[in-house]
């Protein structure tokens, strides 16, 4: 194993999350890919698997970095439509490249959290993170787990499109967010 790879394994590697795979039985092809650049951003990250799972949407989460292992990142990008994954949520911090390089590869609709890490309050994965040139889009949310959490329920609502079933839970959720209940 290369140091790169032995970096992503210790951030964490792959990790398939979805209510079957959870009770160990055959496991859901994750339909929504959580990528974020370090280990260190992995507990705000967790919140857009969190919410996903709210909603019954299998997901994977891999540490994966534009910068570290850009190889693997991009790897990643090219094959994830062929496993089955139709978006992607893509969380950095500092000089947040990872969302924009995996956009570059990938006709999937990629969605970008900017994180707050270093000394720059997260301003600094933001603009990065937002400022696409025009041709490669990366639908941008709000920095850190506000963030995070909006981006699972926007992929939740792209994947409506096509599942009526789906839809009927977030209108649900629509309902119950008028009552005062929280995400
Ligand atoms: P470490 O804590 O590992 O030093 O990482 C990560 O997302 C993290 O927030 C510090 C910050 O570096 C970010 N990072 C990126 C990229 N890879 C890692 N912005 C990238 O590819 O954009």
């Amino acid at each position: 194993m290369s140091g790169e790879s032995g970096k992503r394994a210790k951030g964490g590697g792959a990790e398939r999350i979805g209510s079957r795979a959870r009770r160990g039985t055959t496991s859901t092809p994750a339909q929504v890919g959580i990528l974020f650049g370090s280990g260190s951003d992995r507990d705000v990250m967790s919140e857009a698997a969190r919410v996903l799972g709210k909603f019954g949407i299998p997901c994977e989460m891999n540490v994966l970095s534009a910068h570290r292992t850009p190889d693997e990142a991009r790897d990643y990008a090219r094959s994830a439509r062929e496993k089955g994954i139709q978006v992607l949520i893509c969380g950095a911090g500092m000089a947040a490249h990872l969302a924009g390089a995996v956009a570059a590869s990938t006709t999937l609709p990629v969605l970008g959290v900017p994180l707050s890490a270093g000394t720059l309050g997260g301003l600094d994965a933001l603009l990065s993170t937002v400022q696409m040139p025009a041709g490669v889009p990366v639908g941008t949310l709000g920095i850190g787990a506000a963030g995070a959490r909006n981006a699972a329920l926007l992929a939740a609502q792209i994947l409506a499109l096509a599942n009526p079933g789906l839809r009927r839970k977030l209108d649900t959720h629509k309902r119950e967010m008028a009552r005062g209940a929280k995400l």
